[in-house]
């Protein structure tokens, strides 16, 4: 987001429209911080698998170019980290979970997403449905970096940021919900960012 200085009438107004998108308590940044529990893994493409299992009629897998041949979507959207920073406009390529989620017959209602790395972060199936989930491999029309997830990511953007789990390897369909990594470490279970949904208790 580029906003001219010099005038000065239009930048106010584009200021009240970025505040209107920034949830309580959040600030925008322009830099895409890193924020990482662990070593970033480096996964091989030709091994790397994306797979929904647990509470379904039967596990699916797919390998890299079987998720690359999937309708690729375009996602503009804003993220919100719990440590306060907020980028806004961020675009993102990759699948949709009601595209993948299609492909398992399941009457679960919360899932697990797991990572190469041992990561976990657990979230209401509905929250990946309706256009709102992608699992998301490019950034910026480039590769996704592995820093931020790369080869692929889960984006729920309508979720602080921890649920967008990095280097993602599927979902575990579960009729119980069970927190995830920083959920067991005091995050709120569920962390809507506009109702700041930061801890445990908020
Ligand atoms: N596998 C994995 N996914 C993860 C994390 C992580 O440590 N490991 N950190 C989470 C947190 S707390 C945030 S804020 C975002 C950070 O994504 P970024 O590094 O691309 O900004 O990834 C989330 N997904
Ligand atoms: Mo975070």
């Amino acid at each position: 987001m580029v906003i001219s200085r010099g005038f000065h009438g239009r930048r106010a107004k584009a200021d009240d429209v970025l505040t209107a998108r920034l949830p309580p308590g959040q600030h925008p940044t322009a830099d895409f911080p890193v924020l990482s529990a662990g070593a970033t893994p480096r996964m091989p493409l030709d091994q790397w698998t994306f797979t929904i299992r647990g509470a379904v009629d039967r596990p699916v897998t797919w390998t890299w170019a079987e998720l690359r041949a999937l309708p690729q979507e375009t996602v503009s959207a804003d993220i919100h980290c719990v440590t306060k920073w907020t980028k806004l406009g961020t675009v993102w390529t990759g699948v949709s979970l009601d595209t993948l989620l299609a492909e398992v017959v399941t009457s679960a209602r919360y899932v697990t997403a797991y990572c190469d790395g041992g990561y976990t972060t657990n979230l209401p199936v509905a929250d990946l449905r309706g256009g709102k989930a992608w699992i998301v491999n490019g950034y910026d029309g480039a590769p996704l970096a592995p820093e931020h997830g790369g080869p692929a990511r889960l984006l729920v953007p309508h979720l602080y940021f921890w649920k967008s789990a990095k280097w993602i390897q599927g979902l575990e369909l579960r009729t119980r919900d069970e927190p995830g990594f920083w959920e067991m470490y005091g995050y709120h279970n569920y962390g809507d960012p506009w109702k700041e949904q930061r801890y445990s208790g908020d």
